[in-house]
């Protein structure tokens, strides 16, 4: 194009189609893409096409800060951060893009022009599902932080073929369906087929001599499977800083047996390269559950040998040597999921670059840190002996030795201490013996730290007790926080331009500023507007409603919302023994005063989580009833929204009136939705449990509806001997709900539907919902009163904005760079670019 020429030979006095920023320039590089790189002229394109021709109209204008990113950081001397992760809910691209580069605005206008609507554009993205919840989607916030506070990082994680599945309901059962994300291509990756790694899977060890006789061992494997890496760009909020997520692809080494072909065997051929490419093909959907599946751990290894031996070539390129590995790198472990990096980086150091074991382990050491995201048993992660030995036979060796010398040192410590040895051990004895992969990753780390103040301290009480008794200074505290940008910037823009309006833009950046929002409080036309913003969200998400559900919702009532994985410690059914409580009063008495409500359920269960499941069919099966129901008089609805995903999130969180985040207390390790909530302006109905307890405090105890059982109440209560029975008895509202439960009211012609649910609450109750049962609805009805109270609902729900500021990740990420990572941000500045130079 003239532009282009024009371009080359000025140095970019004239716009270029790739990187001008003015109307015209991306209307027109807007038609081109569609043009020349989806091949559609614009009366034949489809929504599909115009996605993809502004994705990569606005990809090129990432792609200047991209390279310049790359090469300050291949040019100068610097720490990196390494995020290992097997999940990043990255959540959809483009939106995202256009507020981090500052364009949104101008390309909604250019699109405009071209006879489009933004918005509709947008909602052509799939939304990248490459994590289960909060635990992936933790890892893209700490991107957005970590680019926006310009320090050098890269994410590595697996790139999916299908992401977490799709939900749709049927009969009100969950039905998983596929998710092909990838179909229609993906404008945000780059492959860089130039630096694929190989690894190597199951064979056996054998030692020999080097040149010098010095003895060394090697892995001889049986197979051995190539690693692509897929790079996209993750853009700071508005700095030329744009860092990478490179994630791996598994490939086979060789496309297929040419023996096995020529000799006719064709399946033969090909069942390398199924067996190869299955490794990077489907997430585990399990959240707070893994499985303990041979894929599973070949996936694990998978991404961690690949990452290890991307940032160990990185290195060795630089600077020629290894023993200064740790000045320049900092390797974070999201979970155990990544924890094999421990014995694959001494296996890297020791048998591949021949360095002594002490040296090696003490830049293992000083490389690695590791954040525990949950104190549930049953989700931490151990591997059976013989699955490690077959698949990873160096490594159980490694983590052996790692074991013996460990050992021998507590040994010394705590002389004559048994117990204390077998409950530290790497290797767990007796049942089969397994490989615990967080005493791997503790004793391979010089950092461990929770995601949340209480869950901190819960581990240091309790989970990892004897380690902090050993090394009591590795343990710290991180408490988790959210981007701010995606959060409340991209998800409830009116807002946003209402806060900027009164306290200056800088807020997305320092979110402390928040506070000064309280100066407005008694500012009758802000508070007015405030509530204006509400409401029009609530509208929106009721008309989503609606076009989804077929329930009509009054936005004059509470919009009631529980977003989150199903899980039974997360108790989406205290929620709904609440709901059918509230039922049976209104059938008691028709005519009673209640404030209205809409209760909203999100939410993905593992598929093989029968409770999980049951819980879903519940919700919908109570929604039938009680939405039917003319006594109702529409005081209460429930709806539960199938799919709830990052994007569905950004719809919901701004028209919330109240979050519940009513766990156990003691059991979520942090949450993150509740604090989406909170900067939304919902207020909370919630357990001291996770990052709760924090938003309690920064918001006030009046700014906050507490109930329920202490972490510490919940431990003594088991230990004294509960009996959910008890409670049943003594509470009559209570049994009245349970048992229409389990008598079949809500699921006619399937009596017993919902007897397994009852019955484990009656039997069990694991997560003490009936001894919290009365508290949440004794905290309900202040709510419902509250709500009543126009003016003092809005003064809270603005307080609770106001002083949020300490959810950002950005405060989060910082707190990792000056106490973990010890690294400091590195500025990019941006040169003309000029290709023929280039
Ligand atoms: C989780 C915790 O359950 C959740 O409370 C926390 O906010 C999140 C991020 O730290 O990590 N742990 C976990 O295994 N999953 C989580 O979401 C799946």
């Amino acid at each position: 194009m003239q532009t282009n020429v024009a371009n080359q030979t000025s140095n970019i006095t004239v716009e270029d189609d790739r990187t001008g920023l003015s109307i015209e320039t991306l209307k027109r590089a807007f038609a081109d893409n569609l043009f020349y790189i989806q091949g559609k002229l614009a009366i034949l394109a489809n929504f599909t096409d115009y996605y993809m021709a502004l994705s990569y109209t606005t990809r090129d204008r990432l792609l200047q800060r991209w390279l310049q990113t790359l090469k300050v950081y291949h040019e100068q001397d610097i720490k990196t951060v390494y995020y290992l992760s097997a999940e990043f809910l990255m959540g959809r691209h483009l939106g995202n893009s256009l507020i981090n580069l500052d364009l949104y605005e101008s390309i909604e206008q250019a699109v405009k022009e071209s006879g489009l609507d933004l918005t509709e554009v947008l909602e052509q993205e799939p939304d990248p599902g490459l994590g289960n919840g909060g635990l992936g989607r933790l890892a893209a916030c700490f991107l957005d932080s970590l680019a926006t506070l310009e320090i050098p990082a890269m994410g590595y994680g697996i790139r999916y073929e299908f992401g977490i599945f799709n939900q749709s309901i049927q009969h009100g059962w969950q039905v998983e369906i596929p998710d092909k994300w990838l179909k229609c291509g993906n404008p945000w990756e780059v492959v860089r087929y130039e630096s694929t790694v190989q690894v190597k899977f199951g064979g056996h060890t054998e030692v020999y001599n080097d040149d010098r006789g010095r003895p060394h061992t090697r892995w001889i494997p049986s197979f051995t499977v190539e690693g692509i890496p897929h790079d996209t760009p993750v853009p700071g909020y508005q700095t030329n800083t744009v860092n990478t997520l490179r994630l791996w692809k598994a490939e086979a080494g060789e496309d297929f047996n040419f023996q096995a072909f020529n000799s006719g065997d064709y399946d033969g051929a090909v069942a390398t390269k199924i067996k190869s490419e299955t490794i990077s093909k489907v997430l585990y959907p399990n959240d707070n559950t893994p499985q303990g599946r041979q894929l599973r751990l070949e996936q694990q290894f998978f991404f961690v040998s690949c990452s290890l031996q991307d940032i160990i070539r990185r290195h060795l390129k630089k600077y020629g040597r290894l023993d200064n590995l740790a000045d320049h790198a900092a390797v974070q472990l999201n979970d155990t999921h990544p924890a094999i990096s421990i014995a694959e980086m001494m296996r890297l150091l020791v048998d591949d670059h021949h360095m002594f074991w002490d040296e090696a382990w003490r830049i293992t050491q000083s490389t690695f840190a590791y954040t525990n995201h949950t104190l549930m048993p049953e989700a931490l992660e151990k591997w059976g002996v013989p699955l490690f030995e077959s698949l990873l036979p160096r490594h159980l060796e490694i983590i052996y030795e790692i074991n013996h010398r460990f050992l021998q040192d507590v040994q010394t410590w705590f002389p004559d201490d048994d117990e204390l040895l077998l409950r530290l051990s790497i290797i767990e004895e007796g049942g089969g013996k397994k490989v615990r992969m967080a005493n791997l990753a503790t004793v391979g780390s010089h950092a461990v730290n929770g995601v949340a103040a209480l869950h901190t301290e819960l581990l240091k009480q309790d989970v990892l007790k004897d380690f902090y008794k050993l090394w009591p200074e590795k343990f710290n505290n991180k408490t988790n926080g959210v981007t701010p940008r995606r959060w409340v910037l991209l998800a409830n823009p009116t807002f946003s331009e209402l806060i900027t309006e009164k306290i200056g833009g800088t807020w997305l950046k320092h979110l402390d500023e928040l506070r000064k929002l309280e100066t407005f409080i008694d500012d009758k036309d802000f508070r007015d507007r405030w509530r204006q913003v509400k409401q029009a969200n609530k509208q929106k998400l009721a008309d989503y409603i609606m076009a989804h559900n077929c329930v009509e919702v009054d936005v004059n009532s509470i919009f009631d919302i529980q977003v989150k994985r199903i899980h039974e410690y997360k108790r989406q059914h205290l929620d709904l023994l609440h709901i059918i409580g509230l039922y049976l009063r209104i059938k008691q008495n028709p005519n009673i005063k209640m404030t209205p409500r809409t209760f909203v359920f999100g939410g993905k269960a593992a598929p093989g989580y029968f409770m999980a499941k049951l819980i879903i069919k519940a919700i919908n099966a109570v929604a039938d009833v009680v939405n039917r129901d003319p006594d109702v008089h529409g005081r209460i609805k429930v709806v539960f929204l199938a799919n709830f995903s990052a994007s569905l999130g950004q719809l919901i969180y701004p028209a919330a009136d109240l979050s519940e985040q009513i766990s156990t207390a003691g059991k979520e390790a942090s949450g993150t939705g509740n604090m989406k909530f909170t900067m939304n302006g919902a207020l909370t109905i919630g357990t001291l449990d996770g990052a709760n307890i924090e938003i309690r405090e920064e918001v006030g105890e009046d700014n906050f509806f507490l109930f329920g059982l202490t972490a510490a109440e919940v431990e003594k209560m088991k230990y004294e001997g509960y009996n959910p029975r008890d409670y049943y008895e003594s509470n009559e509202e209570l049994r009245n709900v349970l048992d229409r439960l389990a008598m079949g009211y809500f699921s006619p012609g399937e009596k017993d539907l919902f007897k397994p649910l009852v019955d484990s609450l009656l039997h069990h109750d694991e997560y003490m919902l009936l001894a919290d049962y009365q508290a949440y609805s004794d905290c309900q009805a202040k709510v419902s009163e509250a709500y009543k109270d126009v003016e003092h609902w809005t003064t809270m729900s603005i307080l609770n904005v106001a002083r949020s500021g300490k959810f950002s990740s950005d405060r989060t990420i910082k707190e990792y760079c000056d106490e973990i990572w010890k690294v400091k941000p590195v500025k990019v500045e941006l040169e003309p670019y000029d290709p023929a130079r280039a």
